[in-house]
């Protein structure tokens, strides 16, 4: 980064630094990864010069044949990844995927119905601070209190009585197998379109890991930066017969030219989607989680639904004598990065919450594997059960670094 380093300082620093919190701390973030070397790259590329709007071979501008070139492979490799009928990878994210969605199919006051954000949702799933929740007219479902599974006959009973537009599956914060087949059954039973965002899962599915509601969906949203571990960004597939709507909605209906360099970047993510290395990146995923959270339940930590089935799980900190935000803020000065979580029925405002929220997928990009799970589920004990204890935290710290520098990460980044 000599360029970066002469031109720009503080901005030099700021990069030096994230680049050193990546490296040096163990990150437990379900939603995020590390992407590859050859994504940095393409997002990094001079695409981040090109305006292309429209869509291959139809765009609004001239000199767009390398544009065509990236955006027709992002299209095709994402088809046969998921056995989509269409696809489309503009969106800038996954909030504006599932806007445009909504925008193809629904009217203001419509009807929506998705998982609770405080059950394990997401905002753009109809939250009334969201222009989901303000737009249209929102209901939702939510977890069983006892067993922490999603209840379907509950959403069946919900969708008849709320006869919704759209029936929404995905969660942020839910980590048990979600059951597409079923909830797309409850969507034709009450003619609602059936939309699952696998924005967090899009990585299992992709390799078999979880499965896919790509037969059964109307439409499936994802983000392409989590599981699937490519750049930030969203994306669309959905049958054909909604291809056009949808693309007339996310251009120009609600952007103007899309991210080339993230479209390029994007490409490159689907393509090592493909390869069987990926495939066991995601099982080592899975296999982490479930050690991690076997590892946490033997320390005393109660997990929401009693494990894990998928990259995540779900800390429930009322018998732990410590809220969520504390258990983050402690964590992190010993080097470990997590978020507060709500849990289902929290009592406790999401600003402060009773859980934490755990993700392996960076953890596993560093390819740690289940020994290394062991220990962070010893450090992360540690650290809850005595917050305040300055010497234990620093104490941690070191024994994260040290784990970290046994499992280095963009070792080759000139900085
Ligand atoms: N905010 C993301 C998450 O952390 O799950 C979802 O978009």
């Amino acid at each position: 980064m000599t360029e970066l380093k002469k031109s720009d300082p503080e901005i030099y620093n700021a990069v030096v630094g994230e680049i050193e919190r990546e490296r040096d701390k163990i990150v437990l973030i379900a939603s995020e990864n590390y992407a590859s070397r050859a994504v940095l790259e393409a997002q990094g590329s001079v695409f981040t010069n090109k305006y292309a709007e429209g869509y291959p071979n139809k765009r609004y501008y001239g000199g767009c044949e390398y544009a065509d070139v990236v955006e027709t492979l992002a299209i095709e490799r994402a088809k046969k990844l998921f056995g989509a009928e269409h696809v489309n990878v503009q969106p800038h994210s996954g909030t504006q995927a599932n806007m445009a969605v909504y925008f193809s199919v629904l009217k203001p006051k419509d009807r929506i119905l998705g998982l609770s954000l405080s059950h394990g949702g997401h905002l753009s799933h109809g939250v009334q601070a969201n222009f989901s929740g303000i737009l249209y007219k929102t209901f939702s479902y939510g977890v069983d209190k006892k067993t922490g599974l999603i209840d379907y006959d509950n959403v069946r009973k919900l969708a008849n009585r709320h006869k919704p537009k759209i029936l929404l599956a995905g969660a942020s914060a839910y980590s048990r197998i979600i059951d597409f087949k079923i909830l797309s059954g409850i969507a034709k039973e009450v003619n609602a379109y059936f939309l699952a965002d696998i924005a967090h899962i899009a990585g299992l599915i992709a390799t078999g890991n979880h499965p896919s509601p790509v037969p059964y969906a109307d439409f499936v949203t994802t983000t392409t930066h989590k599981t699937l571990r490519g750049p930030r960004g969203g994306m669309i597939m959905c049958k054909a017969e909604y291809a056009r709507a949808v693309d007339k909605m996310v251009f120009p209906g609600l952007q103007g030219g899309p991210l080339m360099h993230v479209i390029a970047a994007k490409a490159v993510a689907l393509r090592e989607a493909m390869t069987p290395e990926f495939k066991r990146y995601q099982l080592q995923i899975i296999k982490n989680a479930r050690e991690l959270a076997g590892a946490l339940a033997g320390r005393g930590f109660k997990i929401i639904s009693g494990g894990t089935d998928t990259h995540l799980m779900l800390i429930d900190l009322t018998g732990n004598n410590i809220t969520g935000k504390e258990a983050e803020a402690a964590l992190d000065s010993a080097g470990i990065t997590v978020n507060k979580n709500s849990i289902p029925y929290d009592t406790l405002p999401a600003t402060i919450t009773s859980g934490i929220r755990i993700g392996t997928p960076i953890v596993t990009s560093r390819k740690m594997k289940e020994p290394e799970m062991v220990i962070i589920a010893d450090l992360i004990s540690r650290v809850l059960n005595d917050p305040e204890n300055t010497t234990l935290i620093n104490q941690v710290r070191d024994k994260v670094k040290v784990l970290c520098r046994k499992f280095p990460v963009y070792e080759d980044i000139e900085i």
